[in-house]
């Protein structure tokens, strides 16, 4: 078993030079255990882990949170493209080589994270479950699938325990507005909703984070700024665009942020309209958010509502020009929400600002926190433990 470490090591922060990136690396301090299952979950088991697409951005934070975060991990398997085979990466310590990912793969492996994209998902994830592994899923193939359970732990964890072997994961910008929304909507009961988003580039990975860092040096040293990840110049502008058009002048993002909010919440029906927009932030997006309720609405009761919920932290001081930004929640386990006031346009209206670590609560730790739930609850058991019985 892996040595459970108290802190985060040294090696976990040299661990590449991606993550290094100006602004990507969040601060140790911020790497929280309290919200972790850890406490409650089974310490005498130990899990087969693996991870799909353990190169990637979100592959490498899921290394440094089952790390930070005393993850039971027996015996941990990293499977990537083939290119990638072969490759090494540090874990608790210890070097651990990447393997290919391909079918046959997951005989051993309990629990498997999936963070390397639609066509691997839908490829790989049901040799998974054949093989008897849950697949915890953070592409968005099967989100919409109606036997795939859509789950943020702290909104809708009942959806666990109707898995067929496959559990999804949301897109960034959803988990991090309904980490505002929820509490709101339990206190008023949300009508519909109308967001724009400020989105990092490092959602759109770690290429275009580099794209980011090398337009900016380019234009210190006068040079021409060229971009090939992103759509148009990132560096000292705004785009709003993230990913390609539909039909309807929606973007798929704006698309997910719709579809997705509708299945997590239970409202089957609920009227949302964003606007998904990229910004030259490296790491957690931003939205903000105008939402209608049912009942009457007051800045009072919505602060205590966004303070008591376990997803969020109220940051929300004018008086002091307190709230949250993308800087501060980077790394940080639950997402800011302040700017609360008044809307001035919509009947029980609120407008508010959340902020929150895309690559954490939009990714990695949301998948992660899964993981923990099922554990605590009993649903998720080693399979070596399951033949012994
Ligand atoms: C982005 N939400 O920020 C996407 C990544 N899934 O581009």
């Amino acid at each position: 078993m892996f040595p459970a470490r108290m802190n985060w090591s040294v090696e976990a922060w040299i661990r590449t030079r991606r993550t290094r990136s100006a602004g990507l690396m969040p601060r140790a301090e911020r790497v929280l255990l309290n919200d972790s299952q850890y406490e409650s979950m089974d310490k005498t088991a130990s899990f087969t882990v693996g991870i799909v697409g353990a190169t990637g951005a979100v592959g490498q934070e899921l290394l440094r949170l089952l790390e930070a975060r005393r993850f039971p991990v027996g015996s941990l398997r990293l499977f990537a493209s083939a290119r990638s085979a072969g490759r090494k990466v540090l874990f608790a310590g210890q070097g651990v080589s990447v393997e290919e990912a391909r079918p046959g793969v997951f005989a051993q492996v309990d629990v498997a994270f999936f963070a390397a994209g639609g066509p691997v998902t839908r490829a790989l994830a049901p040799d998974a479950v054949k093989a008897g592994c849950l697949v915890i899923d953070k592409s968005s193939a099967l989100r919409l699938d109606p036997d795939v359970p859509l789950v943020i732990p702290e909104i809708n964890p009942e959806a666990i325990r109707s898995h067929k072997g496959i559990i999804a994961c949301p897109n960034c910008s959803t988990a991090v507005a309904l980490m505002g929304l929820w509490p709101l909507h339990r206190r008023f009961g949300l009508k519909r909703y109308i967001a724009a988003t400020y989105q990092s580039v490092s959602g759109a990975g770690a290429e275009a984070v580099q794209e980011l860092e090398a337009q900016v040096l380019a234009h210190t040293r006068g040079a021409v700024l060229q971009h090939k990840v992103l759509p148009h110049q990132i560096a000292f502008n705004v785009l709003p665009q993230v990913d390609s058009f539909g039909p309807n002048g929606y973007t798929g993002e704006e698309t997910k942020m719709m579809h997705e909010s509708r299945k997590i919440t239970g409202l089957l029906e609920l009227p949302v309209s964003v606007t998904c927009v990229r910004v030259p932030v490296v790491r957690a997006h931003s939205v903000a958010i105008h939402a209608e309720f049912e009942r009457p609405v007051s800045v009072e009761a919505a602060r205590e509502a966004v303070a008591a919920f376990s997803g969020a932290e109220l940051v929300d001081d004018p008086s002091r020009e307190e709230y949250p930004t993308p800087l501060d929640f980077s790394g940080k386990a639950k997402c800011g929400v302040g700017r609360i006031r008044l809307d001035t346009a919509l009947s029980n209206g609120l407008a508010f600002w959340v902020s929150g670590d895309n690559l954490w609560k939009g990714a990695a730790l949301n998948a992660l926190q899964i993981a923990e739930l099922m554990i605590r609850d009993g649903l998720l058991r080693p399979k070596a433990a399951l033949a012994a019985v």
